[in-house]
């Protein structure tokens, strides 16, 4: 089994009793489905139309494959694919055998995966060969403790399409691993120098999709575009497609969130409902002003950044549809504004937790709780937030109180009704339209410049995305910006964590305890774009 701090058994049994923890593994809400309703159309991608049954067998084919080549429970997988339908084959095969795996972004590159592979050593890789880090084998040896590698879009032994393809009866021992135990990873934005892995267990995860899946009114009638990275938290459970899954409702696949190939599948394909990041909604509002309302869509989940509340109100007019707003977190906590709010809450605010179990503390500077009405960092524990970051001792004991409390490092305000509004952030983060970019990690890898002596990367306000990031670099030698984009190339880092801008300093100034001063500097990047 995958080790990783548990629930106080007083607290998992209470959500037994509840009956928000059913026991139930990732893969049975697919299986279900697949026995009752198997020519219902669970998934769409491209020209393909993929029924409850064929994903079910697309899955148990590679599972039953995999569990014959010894893989099951114990393992970790690396697996990095695009929004394909065979990302959701992967997750399913992967949970009926028990593999527990990281599901990379597409965007990540050499430095991310080389963490993840660090932090879970996996024997088996799944990935694109059309992905430039795939394009040779160099990357692969770099990883030696893989032993089986399948991938998307490669003929022969290595073939991950083979694998799906081909009928292999399941050995009889093969299973998903305990419901109280880790399903899989989910990625943390981070604020660190390495990105976290947060391991969710099959129970918390499932909870929070039926949970999401009631919440959004998501049926078997509902048809759900998936624009945005499909591994993120907010695609895959907010409700996402397993919230869609579990209703036995239809998934369509769409490579990125560009407006006008959006409008098309929506069109051709009946999509009722969506998740955008607010920087995407922008692009959506532009673009319904040319074609008209995207149609026949019905509802729209925005999240992951700061929604402008003139842009929330702007989307049942300009793109015929409801609007919800969804606050929430890879490490567990989702908020939502519900269908039935009144619209300063739809529009003014980003929701309340799924769950009245959702316990949350606002807390101001001192650790003390935040007067009424202010503002005070969010602190939650409940029936799906984490426990703790897989193998980051000095990592937990900074984000989680004694009383098992998650810091989540979000300022913000919590109305009469427990509805909260997000104001602003502690944690040293930037949100990049959504994307998350922990300071400290490119930070660290700026330094492994020869001549920067020091380095601090900060947020500058952006009108498209929300912030963009700006790196104060102080160096021995004159350097330029396209030298420092050159240098983090070469590490190998996803293109969204390059910094936007280069500003190059004598010195960095400090705070009264030697920091860097962040205050400073952002203040500074503000009156130069004023
Ligand atoms: C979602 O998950 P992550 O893990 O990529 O990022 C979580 C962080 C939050 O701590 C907060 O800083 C920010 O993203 N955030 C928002 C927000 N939703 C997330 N900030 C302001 N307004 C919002 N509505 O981003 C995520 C996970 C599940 C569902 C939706 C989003």
């Amino acid at each position: 089994m995958i080790e990783f701090t548990p629930w106080p058994t007083d607290l998992a049994q209470a959500y037994r009793d509840k009956g928000y923890w059913i026991g139930r593994p990732l893969c049975a809400a697919l299986e279900a489905q697949a026995e009752a309703r198997p020519d219902a159309i669970a998934l769409i991608c491209g020209n393909r139309q993929i029924s409850y049954a064929a994903l079910n067998q697309a899955a148990e084919n590679l599972a039953a494959s995999l569990a014959h080549d010894g893989f099951g429970h114990g393992d970790t997988a690396l697996v990095q694919l695009p929004n394909v339908a065979e990302f959701h084959m992967v997750f399913m095969a992967l949970m009926k055998i028990g593999v527990v795996p990281v599901n990379a972004l597409y965007s990540h590159r050499q430095i991310e995966l080389s963490s993840y592979a660090e932090q879970i050593a996996p024997r088996l890789l799944i990935a694109d060969r059309g992905h430039p880090l795939f394009a040779d084998d160099d990357f692969l040896r770099s990883l030696p403790r893989i032993e089986t590698v399948l991938f998307l879009n490669e003929g022969g032994t290595r073939s991950l399409q083979q694998r799906l393809t081909t009928p292999v009866t399941m050995p009889a021992a093969a299973r998903p691993t305990p419901a109280d135990q880790v399903a899989f990873f989910q990625l943390s934005g981070g604020s660190t120098g390495t990105p976290k892995l947060i391991p969710r267990t099959h129970d918390d995860y499932d909870f929070s999709i039926r949970e999401s899946a009631r919440i959004c009114a998501v049926t078997d009638r509902t048809r759900f575009l998936c624009a945005l990275p499909a591994p993120h938290n907010f695609l895959m459970s907010s409700p996402g497609a397993l919230g869609v899954f579990h209703a036995g409702g239809t998934v369509v696949m769409a490579p990125s969130p560009d407006p006008a190939p959006c409008f098309d599948l929506i069109a051709r394909h009946q999509v009722t409902l969506t998740a955008l990041v607010p920087s995407a909604v922008g692009l959506w509002l532009q673009a319904a002003a040319r074609l008209g309302p995207p149609r026949p869509l019905a509802q729209l989940l925005v999240g992951g950044a700061s929604f402008a509340q003139t842009m929330a109100r702007r989307v049942p007019a300009e793109l015929g549809c409801r609007l919800q707003q969804v606050f929430g977190m890879a490490e567990g906590l989702v908020n939502y504004t519900r269908l039935d709010d009144p619209d300063d809450v739809v529009f003014g605010t980003q929701g309340r937790p799924i769950s009245p179990d959702d316990e949350i503390r606002l807390v101001d500077e001192n650790g003390l709780p935040a007067a009424p009405g202010e503002p005070g960092q969010l602190a939650v524990r409940g029936p799906y937030t984490f426990r703790g970051y897989y193998k980051a001792p000095d990592q937990n004991a900074r984000a989680f109180d004694e009383d098992g409390f998650y810091y989540s490092g979000d300022l913000v305000c919590r109305d009469a009704e427990g509805n909260l509004r997000v104001v602003g952030r502690v944690k040293d983060q930037i949100n990049r339209g959504g994307e998350k970019i922990a300071s400290e990690e490119i930070e660290h890898l700026l330094m492994r410049h020869p001549a920067v002596t020091a380095a601090a990367l900060v947020a500058v306000p952006d009108a498209n995305l929300g912030e963009k990031s700006c790196a104060f670099v102080v160096s021995g030698t004159p350097l330029r910006g396209i030298e420092m984009r050159k240098h983090l190339m070469s590490l190998g880092i996803a293109d969204y964590k390059l910094p936007d801008k280069f500003r190059f300093v004598d010195a960095l100034p400090l705070t009264a305890f030697g920091k860097p001063d962040k205050r400073l500097l952002r203040a500074r990047m503000e009156t130069e774009t004023a």
